[in-house]
């Protein structure tokens, strides 16, 4: 099959499922090509099934705003007829779904029917789509799109919840590559950068925005490393990322944490790893979590959107109501308490992390655009 993936390139969850679906489908012989405005953080190589499109949107002194919805659906439109792209794939709704859209039916004009999937992420849905100033633009293109799925059941409930949608929309999980992790032989140097043999290792990764809770991470590392030796791996940057440095340094902790900024050598850190914080506000999934346990890294989490989906409470890890940074300590205590209860948590955080296989998600995706293809056929 030939796929257009549209998606955001940055350090986002959606961008990186988006990536990783796009590379595994081109190793399985699909010819993908990426159409964004700057080459995807994950897309290292290209090769001849792998395309990467670069939208430009040409400054010009009367645009308050750029228009990039019009030079992407434009660029759609373009690559479709150039590489006879058969099916869109457009990652979050915003604009990307209003986009494929337009372009489906300029397409449309010239006699090409092409079906376009929608997936949608998370806060496409639950912060920014639900405001009144978008809600109509995205009710439209998630009705006007051929296939919409959504990356939990949690996200699905939201959906139909907050926007009157008249599609089905299928729930497919996110996925992790497992053998990836396992093959990579990087992963037996360097723990001592980050941390003494005898302190635990806790991570958290994010784009540090306010929905991720920075302040409630620091909280309960606080409360941690004043019962057990430890440190703390901040990954990521954001608006809360400044603050979150002064607290540290308020609360006397500068010393046990490690700013890394954006970075990636996101698998390396979580190797060394012992525990992954995320008690974000909401989170329709948590790839975050997911990636963390692939590692094999135990989760406390919030009890928030499609966290429960994903992370097992008293298996993975544990789950508590937003907010609730004691008990989140508590339990990060229980797991870190001893190294055979540790271990426990370990081996079931990879054998939950298991079932989002990317083997056993890819053939949903497959079977939906073997789906999408027939409808204009
Ligand atoms: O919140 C983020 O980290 C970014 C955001 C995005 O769109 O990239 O993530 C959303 O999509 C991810 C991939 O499907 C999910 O794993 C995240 O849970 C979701 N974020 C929220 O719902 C807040």
């Amino acid at each position: 099959m030939k796929i257009a993936i549209v998606c955001y390139p940055t350090f986002g969850g959606s961008g990186v499922v988006a990536t990783e679906l796009g590379l595994e489908l081109a190793r399985r012989g699909h010819e993908i090509h990426f159409i964004t405005y700057s080459q995807p953080v994950r897309l290292a190589l290209l090769s001849p099934n792998v395309h990467y499109h670069e939208v430009n949107v040409p400054e010009y002194p009367l645009f308050h705003y750029q228009p990039y919805e019009l030079a992407l659906s434009s660029k759609l439109v373009d690559m479709v007829k150039l590489y006879k792209i058969e099916l869109l794939h457009v990652h979050y709704a915003i604009p990307h779904a209003y986009a494929g859209y337009m372009a489906k039916q300029m397409l449309k004009d010239e006699g090409i029917n092409i079906p376009m999937v929608t997936t949608l992420h998370g806060t496409d849905i639950t912060l920014v789509g639900n405001h009144p100033f978008y809600k109509p633009a995205v009710t439209f293109s998630i009705n006007k799109s051929d296939f919409v799925t959504s990356v939990s059941q949690s996200l699905k409930d939201d959906t139909l919840k907050l926007f009157k949608i008249k599609n089905e929309i299928e729930v497919i999980p996110n996925f992790i590559e497992l053998d990836k992790n396992m093959n990579d032989p990087s992963t037996a140097c360097h723990r001592s950068v980050m941390a003494n043999k005898n302190e635990r290792i806790i991570t958290h990764i994010s784009n540090f925005r306010k929905v991720k809770r920075i302040p409630d991470i620091i909280k309960i590392f606080f409360s941690i490393q004043k019962e057990i030796p430890a440190k703390l791996m901040m990954v990521g940057d954001g608006p809360e990322k400044e603050k979150a440095e002064y607290l540290c340094q308020e609360l006397g902790i500068q010393d046990k944490v490690i700013f890394f900024g954006n970075s990636n050598e996101i698998d390396k850190i979580l190797s060394y790893t012992d525990l992954f914080l995320l008690p974000s506000e909401t989170e329709s999934f948590g790839l975050a979590a997911l990636e963390a346990m692939a590692w094999s890294v135990p989760v406390i989490s919030s009890n928030s959107g499609g966290l429960p989906e994903v992370n097992f409470d008293g298996i993975s890890g544990y789950l508590s109501d937003v907010g609730k940074t004691d008990e989140m300590a508590q339990n990060a205590l229980k797991i870190l308490k001893d190294d055979a209860t540790l271990q426990k948590f370990k081996e079931n955080a990879l054998s939950v992390a298991k079932q989002f296989d990317i083997k056993n998600i890819l053939p949903l995706y497959e079977a939906l655009y073997e789906k999408a293809l027939k409808k204009y056929v």
